[in-house]
């Protein structure tokens, strides 16, 4: 067990997460007493346009995997084009490892409640939707009655708190697949048809839900937005670097002493973290970990050091992602480990572009047969084709994503592989587990 030092302390940051203990926390009556509402009173009183410089001037980045800067996304949304615009909170939260928006929509809902009046006041949309992952039956639950509880309070509906503003928001479950976290399939979905991406460009901010202008946030983009109106831009910009503002929150989960969200200022690092979460668990040495979900490469203990921010990780050769940090050690398999991930893709292709429907679908196959110790040196050769095929030659990130283990491991610890290969580690798979892929 280690002890944090003060300075990782400090990088302790709870902002969204600071009600998440409070008795009652989702319930308005308590989110009124601890500031709940304020950020709309005092938003409802700016111009639209004044709010979307604010977002801005905070450098607010996507939450979601992405980073792309919100400011400027709520600015593409035309004005004045007479279309009706819509503002949709992608809570479809479904990468492997990632879980930092179920437990804010359970603990906290009306703080993404609030954001959602805000960013729909400011982009001029009368009609929002939140759309969850279907298996996320308790946290749809406490969101609905915390969007009752807004309506009954006049936070939504028409002529919100008097100033003119109507507007209707609708908590949509999804059908549990991985693909409609991928914004335009989420779009596909929400309008009735099956979940599968449409060609961008044109983006969602012109030509979204019903072809009009649309913003989809992720739930940790839109939940910041009532702290930035209450804060100011300069506060939130005193936590995290200069590109990467504000404070992020970071799940732990795998071999780590004690998992969970830790919500600290961006630009920690592993080491930091695993110091505020007591260190791996007892007799386990880190070896390698995501640093934003399974669509992230790889990492290893090489990088404890790397500032965990959207530049910081893209110069360790990753992927901020989610922030989903998943820690394995020196008894677990990276071979293992991307096979898991794979099926895990291979079953959420949606099937629409050759490459990622194909591609892994052959990759698990040829996985299976490495780690039934049937695999050849020439495998190895047939992976990283598959990857360069896959690529930058899928329709959307899904296919992207699926690669990034595979190519990763295969940097960091071909020996494992060869170590299958050559018989030196027992088969994992038996060979009737060879078919069925
Ligand atoms: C208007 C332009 N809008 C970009 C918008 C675009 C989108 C946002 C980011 O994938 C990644 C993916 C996963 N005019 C625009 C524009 N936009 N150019 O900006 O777009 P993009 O294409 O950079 O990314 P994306 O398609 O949103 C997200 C990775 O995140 N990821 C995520 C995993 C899963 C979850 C989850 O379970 N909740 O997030 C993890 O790494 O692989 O690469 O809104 O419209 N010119
Ligand atoms: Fe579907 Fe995969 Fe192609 Fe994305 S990359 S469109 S999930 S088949």
């Amino acid at each position: 067990m280690t002890t944090p030092r003060p300075e990782t302390l400090a990088k302790l940051t709870p902002v969204l997460t600071k009600r998440w203990l409070s008795p009652d926390a989702w319930r308005i009556g308590t989110y009124e007493k601890l500031d709940g509402y304020a950020a709309l009173r005092k938003a409802l009183k700016a111009h639209p346009d004044d709010l979307i410089q604010l977002i801005k001037d905070s450098g607010l980045r996507g939450r979601g995997g992405a980073g792309f800067p919100t400011g400027l996304k709520w600015g593409f949304i035309p004005q004045g084009d007479g279309k009706p615009h819509y503002l949709v909170v992608n809570a479809d939260e479904g990468e492997p490892g990632t879980c930092k928006d179920l437990p804010l929509m359970t603990h906290d809902p009306h703080s993404l409640v609030e954001g959602v009046i805000i960013g729909s006041y400011a982009i001029r949309a009368s009609r929002a939707y939140i759309y969850i992952r279907g298996e996320a039956v308790h946290a749809a639950r406490r969101l609905r009655s915390a969007v009752q509880e807004a309506y009954a309070k006049g936070y939504l509906g028409r002529n919100i708190l008097g100033s003119g503003f109507d507007l209707d928001l609708v908590v949509h479950s999804g059908a549990g697949a991985y693909i409609c976290g991928e914004e335009t399939a989420l779009l596909d979905s929400l309008e009735g048809f099956r979940g599968q991406p449409r060609l961008r460009p044109p983006f969602p901010a012109t030509h979204g839900l019903y072809a009009s202008p649309t913003v989809v946030n992720n739930v940790g983009t839109i939940a910041s937005v009532p702290y930035i109106v209450l804060g100011g831009a300069d506060w939130w910009k005193t936590m995290g670097t200069e590109k990467s503002s504000g404070p992020m929150i970071y799940s732990l989960s795998g071999r780590v002493a004690n998992p969970g969200q830790y919500e600290c200022t961006m630009g920690v690092t592993l080491r930091e973290l695993l110091e505020l979460a007591g260190g791996m668990q007892p007799g386990h040495n880190l070896r390698f970990w995501t640093p934003g979900g399974s669509s992230t490469p790889l990492l290893t203990a090489e990088h404890l050091d790397v500032p965990l921010d959207f530049e910081g990780v893209a110069a360790a050769g990753s992927i901020l992602g989610t922030t989903a940090t998943q820690l394995f050690s020196d008894q677990d398999c990276p071979v293992y480990a991307t096979y898991r991930w794979l099926e895990f893709y291979h079953h959420e292709s949606c099937g629409k572009c050759t490459p990622c429907r194909e591609g892994n679908y052959w990759m698990v196959r040829v996985y299976r047969r490495i780690l039934a110790g049937q695999g050849t040196h020439e495998d190895l050769d047939t992976l990283l084709d598959t990857c360069d095929n896959i690529l930058g030659r899928s329709f959307c990130g899904l296919g992207d994503g699926a690669t990034s283990s595979v190519t990763s491991s295969l940097k960091y610890f071909k020996q494992d592989y060869l170590d299958y290969i050559e018989g030196r580690t027992a088969p994992k798979l038996s060979d009737k587990q060879l078919v069925g892929a």
